[in-house]
């Protein structure tokens, strides 16, 4: 673990950074409150702080009252231990008040500086847990489980967003749902589990052939939306052609046989006016088109 010591007193900081090290940690020093407050606005910036309160420009207090204000975010905790020669009562209490989650006072006692520093690290890691746990939750309740994208309700809402958005920056946005062909055959030729295989493959193949913030989602059983922002009539139907090709491309094996499936898609582009209800049975009935006319194509 990095810990930020932050003091204009070379001597101090000297004596504090090879504390520390011995202790274990790795430090990074400030010998002023702005340099402080910078290093603590980088990427990467340590969790844990030890800050002198009088440095020249910013001072101590004022780290901790801006760290709080502007430095908070749900998913980094900053644990803040003034280190201070201002002893008095007040002082304490207003040290603490602006933002401090501990107070020393100089001379300090190095084996209290140990534990205090060691009780900060127990409070910075019981957050990181918390924060992958939060994210953990997160994940699974908007992912399907099977193939590991979009769930039903995380890909409505996303459609939801997405048009509301396209709308308010009069940028298009696309829409492919998509069914794979006669799945229900290969349940009945390979089994259920075989049929899982092949839905996770496809989803994978999908999610591969689109950019980073395009959307997969599982609507039902064999059915999937992919959501394209900015992308109009042309690109939209290029994509969607690509994602045919890939899968029907590929040979997908599972319960020791091997498999081809294909795949039939239908495209709207989202336009002013139009709602989300609107828009997926648009694109409902131009895959209806693609199954009827034939299976494993684009209809727009
Ligand atoms: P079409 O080309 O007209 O789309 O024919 P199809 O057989 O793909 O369509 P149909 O809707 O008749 O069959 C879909 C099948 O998908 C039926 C259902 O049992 C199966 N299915 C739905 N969810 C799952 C799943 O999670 N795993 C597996 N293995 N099969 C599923
Ligand atoms: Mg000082
Ligand atoms: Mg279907
Ligand atoms: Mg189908």
């Amino acid at each position: 673990m990095k810990i930020l010591l932050a003091d204009d007193d070379a001597t101090t900081r000297k004596m504090l950074g090879a504390m520390l090290s011995r202790w274990g940690y790795a430090t990074m020093t400030a010998a002023s409150g702005d340099e402080a407050w910078a290093i603590l606005n980088s990427e990467n910036a340590p969790r844990l702080a030890v800050l002198d309160w009088v440095m020249p420009g910013m001072d101590g207090v004022e780290i901790c009252r801006r760290v709080r204000s502007e430095l908070s975010s749900s998913d980094r905790y900053l644990y803040l231990i003034l280190l201070t020669a201002k002893t008095s009562r007040e002082e304490i209490i207003s040290g603490l008040e602006a933002g401090a989650d501990d107070y020393m006072v100089k001379p300090f006692d190095p084996s209290e500086l140990q534990v205090r520093v060691g009780i900060g690290k127990r409070i910075i890691q019981l957050h990181q847990e918390l924060v992958e746990a939060k994210e953990a939750l997160h994940f699974q309740a908007t992912r399907d489980p099977l193939t590991r994208v979009y769930n039903r309700g995380a890909t409505m809402e996303r459609l939801h967003e997405e048009l509301d958005r396209s709308a308010r920056e009069g940028q298009s946005m696309g829409l492919i749902m998509i069914d794979i062909d006669h799945f229900k055959k290969i349940n009945d030729t390979h089994g259920h589990l075989a049929g899982d295989v092949v839905l996770r493959r496809t989803a994978e193949i999908m999610t591969s052939v689109v950019r980073s913030y395009d959307v997969v989602g599982r609507f039902g059983g064999e059915e999937f939306l992919v959501l394209l922002p900015k992308v109009d009539e042309e690109i939209l139907s290029r994509i969607a052609e690509r994602i045919r090709a890939a899968v029907a491309a590929e040979t997908i094996r599972a319960e020791g046989a091997e498999i081809h499936v294909t795949l039939s898609a239908g495209t709207v582009v989202g336009r002013k006016g139009l709602g989300v209800d609107q828009l997926i049975q648009a694109a409902d009935e131009a895959l209806y088109e693609a199954k009827r006319s034939g299976r494993n194509r684009v209809c727009a």
